[in-house]
């Protein structure tokens, strides 16, 4: 039975990856943090008590920014396989706390390669990169061959990471691959990220029990996936014949208005857009509302405004394709976040 270890397993990838490595007969282990409050929601489904006989989830207490538990965690296990998903991962965040991203995203990611010579384990390692190293575009879509240009405290810790990651790869024949990933969503999506903030007020105010949803910039384009395809190229990664760096995307970019209006038009509201700047709103063309304002607190300091990937080398050598397209994704999201809001409903009594 092959071994896996996740680092990340409480976040959104990390519950999809360890559902797909559980399907394929892993044995999986995730680094989890101390938290005053529960943080394994996302994988409380598949988690099994540890003295059933059959458990293959084993969850260790454990920290990026602790390289004894990384250590001791790599000697323990000996993992057949490693991804490396666990980050400060918020873009706007990051510019709130810099330093604490670049210990977690870069220092956190050089702690599991050095970890791995110290423990003279012979493993593969996942390491998750992102488009946000294109940052500043210099070249439409962008490819394993476009240049980067991180425009955020977590785009250059990732840069760091990123190039560790070669490094180790080249110095110690290590088999290290990074998958370029582009923005993939889901239901369980952070609540603060765009798509889910969208998704969750909107259905939230279909049932009256929000006014409003407030927004930064809505220009800027993404290139959105489901995070359920994009681990399945994770894994791919680390089967293939020799390690290599890969773009993960769907090739179709669409902006955050875009995303807004769709949502909302699936919930029987037709927006209109009123207003100019900080100033613009977005109103229901039936009731006259004002659903979206902008607020600045959200805009950033240095804004990446167009991503749109290119995943020509993926779909060719390790035969990966999307199979959710952006119309699925909106309504997988505004269906799920809709189930949600009615069960807040009930909760309340309404
Ligand atoms: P999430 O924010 O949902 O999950 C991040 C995970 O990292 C959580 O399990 C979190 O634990 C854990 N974590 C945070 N800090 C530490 C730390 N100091 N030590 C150990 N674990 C820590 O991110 P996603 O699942 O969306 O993304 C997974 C990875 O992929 C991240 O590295 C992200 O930067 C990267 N990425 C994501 C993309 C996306 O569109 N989703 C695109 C490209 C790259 P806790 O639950 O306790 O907070
Ligand atoms: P991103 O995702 O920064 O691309 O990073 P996010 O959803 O936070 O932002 C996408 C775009 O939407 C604009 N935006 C807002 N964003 C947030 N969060 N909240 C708002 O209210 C809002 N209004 C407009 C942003 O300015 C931005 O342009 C994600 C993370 O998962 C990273 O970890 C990952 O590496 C990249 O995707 C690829």
């Amino acid at each position: 039975m092959k071994k896996a270890f996740i680092t990340g397993i409480t976040g959104q990838d990390g519950s999809y990856l360890a559902e797909l490595l559980l399907s394929k007969g892993y044995e999986v282990h995730g680094m989890i943090r101390r938290s005053s409050s529960f943080n394994t929601g996302r994988i409380d489904h598949i988690y099994r008590d540890p003295h059933e006989a059959d458990t293959r989830l084993f969850l260790h207490y454990g920290d990026l920014n602790d390289a004894s538990s990384v250590n001791r965690l790599l000697r323990e296990i000996h993992p057949d396989e490693i991804y490396n998903l666990g980050a400060q991962s918020h873009v706007r965040v990051s510019f709130d706390v810099p330093e604490y991203t670049g210990e977690v995203d870069a220092l956190g990611t050089v702690r599991i390669l050095e970890g791995i010579q110290e423990a003279g384990i012979t493993t593969r390692f996942y390491q998750a990169s992102s488009s946000e190293l294109y940052g500043k575009v210099l070249e439409t879509p962008q490819k394993e061959t476009t240049p980067f240009y991180p425009r955020s405290p977590y785009a250059c810790a990732k840069a760091y990471a990123f190039y560790i990651t070669v490094n180790y790869r080249e110095s110690y024949n290590m088999f290290a691959c990074n998958g370029i990933l582009f923005n993939h969503e889901s239901p369980r999506r952070g609540e603060t990220f765009v798509t889910r903030k969208i998704t969750r007020a909107a259905a939230r105010i279909k049932l009256g029990l929000q006014d409003r949803l407030y927004l930064g910039n809505l220009e800027a384009k993404r290139d959105w996936g489901f995070a359920g395809d994009y681990v399945e190229a994770m894994w791919r990664m680390l089967q293939a014949d020799h390690a290599d760096d890969y773009v993960v995307a769907t090739g179709e970019t669409h902006s955050v208005r875009e995303f807004a209006e769709q949502v909302f038009a699936s919930l029987g509201m037709q927006l209109a857009w009123k207003g100019e700047g900080e100033r613009e709103q977005g109103v229901d063309v039936k009731s006259g509302k004002t659903l979206i304002e902008i607020d600045p607190r959200y805009f950033r300091p240095a804004e990446v405004d167009l991503l749109l990937g290119d995943a020509t080398k993926a779909r060719r050598e390790l035969g990966w394709e999307p199979k959710t397209t952006f119309p699925q994704l909106v309504k997988m999201m505004t269906d799920s976040d809709l189930a949600i809001a009615e069960r807040e409903l009930r909760a309340d009594g309404k």
